[in-house]
């Protein structure tokens, strides 16, 4: 089959929708694919050269009249408009509706005569949160309606997005992916273990990027529960709006000392098999990658049942979800795990063996190639 010249738009940030872009346009190059990244900076988890791979910039003009609004969504159309003209791209894939969607259009609208296919992929709070702000409303539905074609990270939020937004057109569930090669169980302890248990505490983990949304005084709380039975402490890995709160949160409750705050991690993959136990009791969430990695870890989850957790999660056999604010619910999971080191390493081991089966790198980057094909054939 011919590559394909892809431009993937993503937020370069931390966070979910730009490591699932990243990720992807990796595996699109490394498969052949010339892959260009329109975004505001590198994105995190892009490293190492690949010589299909090229990053291209999108900067804002500065202007008095702007103040603090300069108009990214339309320096952004012309920027993929410029890029899609000068390297004949095939298609351009924009991750997270909000405002990526809408200067895809815009670029497209310029382009013509020439044709630009456009794919949209809704991650979550474009959908949940930030699309549903009557100042975003209406430019979400239209651009979603505008999309050549449009995916959606999990069968919630396909439903969540028809129901909201009255959306007529199909939307493709493409589950997000893990690199199992990379996410590995750890039969030894790995090198952050040390580090994490000092005195050989057990690890409770948390990774986001510390926004309202996940949570994070339920994350204390079920920490606080666990520590008062058994010697552990608290690896808090990420940055956010959330973390000074969060840090005054760990004072105030005097659990301060037995929580580490690690920041934005490079390579998590290193982090993640250091735990016993991942948390993460988001109020929202439309799959929730963090969850995934730790499964392809064989890190039991230990998370919320809302939004697209149990499309991830198979409560009881591959992870277990509670209310959002279950504590007791949650407190009583973590113990019993803690407790039965069979039952924890058999839950692990089916938890990678669903990371491994179902959200492979190669099943779901296929997919994308199929929808990229039929998008460019059509
Ligand atoms: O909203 C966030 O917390 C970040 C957001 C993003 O787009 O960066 O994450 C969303 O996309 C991820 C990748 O598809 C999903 O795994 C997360 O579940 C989703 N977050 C929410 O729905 C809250």
């Amino acid at each position: 089959m011919n590559p394909l010249k892809i431009g993937i738009v993503c937020y370069p940030t931390l966070g979910g929708s730009g490591v699932v872009a990243t990720e992807l346009g990796k595996s699109l190059a490394r498969l052949g694919n010339e892959v260009h990244f329109i975004t505001t900076g590198h994105p995190s988890r892009l490293s190492g050269y690949d010589e299909r791979v090229y990053l291209h910039k999108v900067v804002t003009g500065e202007y008095p009249l702007f103040q603090q609004y300069a108009p990214y969504s339309l320096s952004l159309a012309v920027k993929i408009r410029e890029v899609a003209e000068q390297y004949r791209l095939d298609l351009v894939h924009v991750h997270y509706a909000i405002p990526h969607a809408a200067s895809a259009f815009l670029a497209k609208e310029m382009l013509k005569p020439r044709r630009l296919p456009t794919m949209t992929t809704l991650h979550g709070t474009d959908i949940t949160l930030v699309g549903m702000m009557p100042s975003y409303y209406e430019i979400t539905r239209f651009s979603i309606e505008k999309s050549d074609a449009v995916t959606a990270v999990s069968e919630f939020l396909r439903r969540e997005t028809v129901r909201e937004f009255h959306i007529q057109r199909p939307i493709e569930v493409i589950h997000n992916f893990v690199e199992t090669e990379l996410f590995r169980m750890d039969e030894n302890p790995c090198a952050a273990r040390g580090r994490l248990s000092p005195h050989g505490e057990r690890v409770l983990m948390h990774i986001s990027n510390f926004r309202r949304v996940k949570n994070l005084p339920i994350v204390l709380q079920v920490f606080d529960e666990i520590r008062k039975h058994v010697p552990a402490r608290l690896a808090l890995v990420g940055d956010g709006p959330e973390r000074e709160t969060t840090e005054r949160q760990a004072e105030e409750m005097g659990i301060a000392d037995a929580v580490d705050f690690l920041g934005d991690q490079e390579s998590v993959s290193d982090i993640l098999p250091a735990a016993d136990v991942f948390l993460l009791p988001s109020q929202h969430e439309s799959f929730g990658l963090a969850a995934l990695e730790a499964m392809a870890c064989g890190v039991p989850v230990v998370g919320s049942r809302i939004g697209g957790l149990p499309e991830v999660i198979v409560h009881d056999e591959t992870g277990y979800l509670c209310d959002p604010t279950d504590v007791p619910c949650m407190t009583a999971i973590v113990m019993r795990l803690l407790k039965d080191e069979n039952l924890r390493k058999s839950i692990g081991r089916a938890a990678r063996g669903r990371a491994e089966r179902e959200f492979n790198r190669d099943l779901i980057v296929g997919r994308y190639l199929d929808a990229y094909r039929r998008l460019v054939g059509s």
